[in-house]
């Protein structure tokens, strides 16, 4: 029988009754054990810990190789974001518009609260108070979230500033009201596992009219850590566009020249394609007079400032990071990042109690723990680790944060960078010619599909802006909100696209990343502060190569760049036609201005040679 509970703390709550009714109400629904209002201490927090190694959940690393660290393997049916059980429910349907699955808000609520009776049984409730953003900042925004699981109460410890301090910052109907349960109950005999979840039944539902969010079934990611990409992206977009600022699937970086210049830059890339690497980059031999500084990692809340300017947060407080690939060669800042205080989930255990992954080093160790949590086999040619297995680790671990990362101000922002994971077509660098054509740029750009999401991997999609998955409103609405967001500012950020991933006939990458992009990065920068040279070409404008600081870079020629930076007119035919796919999905709210770009970026595409090379225009 569920007990009755009472809002426990002496700080006053703005919004307490609220909170005690609203707790109670799922308390009992659920019918949960008991329940845990979180105080965010560290105390909390290892006492969490322990609950989890003590039921099996949490593997202890070994103290002297990770101390304060655990590894931990997910149920296989839920290893990564689900799109296809995620909802927008708005009260109107075409708010949700054709790139969101929708239901309507009564619908969803009567599947999910039948599926929420007794659901946590046998489980403690914990109430979760967060902030997403430097607490007490005018441009953060709060939420409590209720969830039966331990594990997402320490992620979010880690991911987001939670605890009992946030609790004064609530108005009452103003947080975000999220729910969240594993979808596992205890009752009719039902033994407990390692992973709870629901192995096949989830819903991951928002209701941005009423600023909640309930996600059933469900404990891994996205889909339970629900600071993350349900409010800080999906709700937050909704409150960006009736309150006129932006929620970005961005990292952000401070770059700083050698002359001290600090220039700050948001980028957006779809999930698993490098984000963090790019946001904690250590610049490329001859570029090290260079230094980057990372304000986030994978989100970015822009708010126009009085001062003129775009004003940046990150609203989380670590990062949710991918592990398969990140070693001291490609991310030395995340591999110290991770070195304590770290949660591994699905990757690879190694014998002596430390933790492995495809990519971290050559030599796969002896003895390992795969991420099912069997003795691995290395003949199996299957990975060790989970190709989405991640790490949760606190920002203020990473030696690259930047000094400014909480500042109450946020940052000022100066340049956009978009960029798909393209292996053809798409060319290294190019900057927009103005606003209206970068926004059609973002909200075109194609990325090839990654173990981030449930499905198949490598097929090129529409993402625009980064944020299919992630939108919270109607992508035709949302185009249009940027188109006016640029149109007030007195001095636009300047827009660029980047593709890492480009490859050449015989599959290989013709582009080494990582810490060589700080070439693109100064470029960019430099453009920014009307530097650094650039042709016009029929996409936008892109650096010859005598615009590029090439210093101490090896094995990449005039050549390699000459083919890096190739337009094609046949493969961009092909670009154009899927782009006129997804205006007929968003035809009626499109903006009328993106017609008339398809048309000029046509027309610059004819009058161009059909190979379009940049060493023919130095020539
Ligand atoms: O699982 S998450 O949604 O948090 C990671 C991602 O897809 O970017
Ligand atoms: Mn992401």
């Amino acid at each position: 029988m569920y007990q009755e509970t009472k809002f426990p703390y002496q700080l006053m709550s703005p919004a307490k009754a609220e909170l005690e009714t609203w707790v109670n109400t799922i308390g009992r629904q659920t019918n949960a054990a008991k329940v845990h209002w979180c105080d965010g201490s560290k105390e909390e927090y290892d006492s969490i810990c322990n609950l989890l190694v003590n039921k099996g959940t949490f593997i202890r690393l070994n103290p002297e190789k990770r101390p304060n660290s655990f590894a931990c393997f997910s149920d296989p049916s839920d290893v990564a974001r689900v799109e296809d059980k995620t909802f927008i429910c708005s009260r109107i349907k075409e708010d949700a518009g054709p790139t969101n699955n929708w239901m309507a808000p009564k619908d969803m609520k009567v599947i999910l609260n039948e599926l929420m009776e007794e659901s946590m049984t046998g489980r403690t409730l914990y109430v979760i108070p967060f902030c997403m953003g430097p607490l007490g900042s005018p441009y953060s925004r709060y939420g409590v979230q209720i969830t039966d699981s331990e594990y997402v109460v320490v992620n979010m410890y880690i991911m987001t500033r939670m605890g009992d301090a946030v609790y004064q910052y609530l108005q009452p109907g103003e947080f975000v009201k999220c729910i969240h349960t594993i979808g596992a109950p205890l009752h009719n005999g039902a033994k407990d596992v390692l992973w709870p979840c629901n192995p096949t039944v989830k819903y991951i539902s928002h209701f941005p009219d009423e600023r909640l969010i309930v996600s059933y079934g469900s404990g891994y990611g996205g889909n339970a850590l629900m600071g993350k990409k349900c409010f800080a992206l999906r709700i937050a977009s909704v409150l960006g566009r009736e309150e006129g600022w932006l929620a970005e699937h961005m990292l952000i970086l401070g770059v700083e020249s050698p002359e001290k210049q600090k220039t700050y830059v948001a980028a957006a890339f779809p999930s698993a394609c490098g984000k963090t690497n790019f946001s904690m980059m250590i610049p490329a031999k001859g570029m090290d007079s260079w230094k980057v500084t990372t304000i986030g990692d994978d989100i970015a809340w822009i708010h126009k400032g009085d001062d003129g300017r775009l004003h940046a947060i990150n609203p989380e407080a670590g990062y949710f990071g991918v592990a398969p690939g990140t070693n001291y060669q490609t991310n030395p800042n995340a591999m110290e990042s991770i070195k304590s205080n770290t949660i591994f989930t699905n990757v690879a255990v190694t014998k002596d109690g430390d933790v492995w992954w495809e990519g971290m080093t050559k030599e796969i160790p002896e003895g390992l723990t795969d991420w099912h949590g069997h003795p691995y086999d290395p003949t199996s040619g299957k990975p060790a680790a989970h190709p989405n297995s991640r790490f949760t680790a606190p920002a203020y671990q990473n030696p690259a944060l930047d000094p400014e990362w909480d500042n109450v101000k946020g940052v000022p922002v100066e340049a956009f960078v978009f960029g798909g994971r393209r292996a053809t077509a798409v060319p290294l660098v190019c900057q927009s010619f103005n606003w209206n054509f970068g926004v059609y740029t973002a909200a075109t750009m194609g990325s090839e599909t990654t173990a981030a999401a449930f499905g198949e991997v490598g097929k090129v999609r529409r993402d625009p802006f980064a944020m299919l998955p992630f939108m919270g409103y109607h992508m035709g609405d949302y185009v249009n909100h940027w188109l006016q967001f640029g149109r007030d500012l007195p001095n636009a950020p300047r827009i660029f696209s980047v593709n890492w991933f480009r490859k050449d006939e015989n599959g290989k990458f013709l582009w080494p990343g990582f810490g060589e992009n700080m070439r693109v990065l100064k470029w960019i920068v430099q453009r920014v502060h009307g530097g650094a040279g650039a042709v016009e070409c029929p996409i936008g404008w892109m650096p010859r190569y005598e615009d590029m600081d090439w210093t101490g870079i090896d094995n990449f020629t005039k050549d390699d760049f000459a083919k890096i930076m190739t337009i094609d007119r046949e493969p961009w035919k092909q670009e154009l036609l899927s782009h006129e796919e997804l205006f007929a999905k968003l035809y009626d709210r499109l903006p009328k201005e993106f017609y008339f770009l398809r048309e000029l970026l046509l027309s610059a595409l004819w009058r161009s040679p059909e190979h379009w090379e940049l060493s023919s225009e130095i020539a």
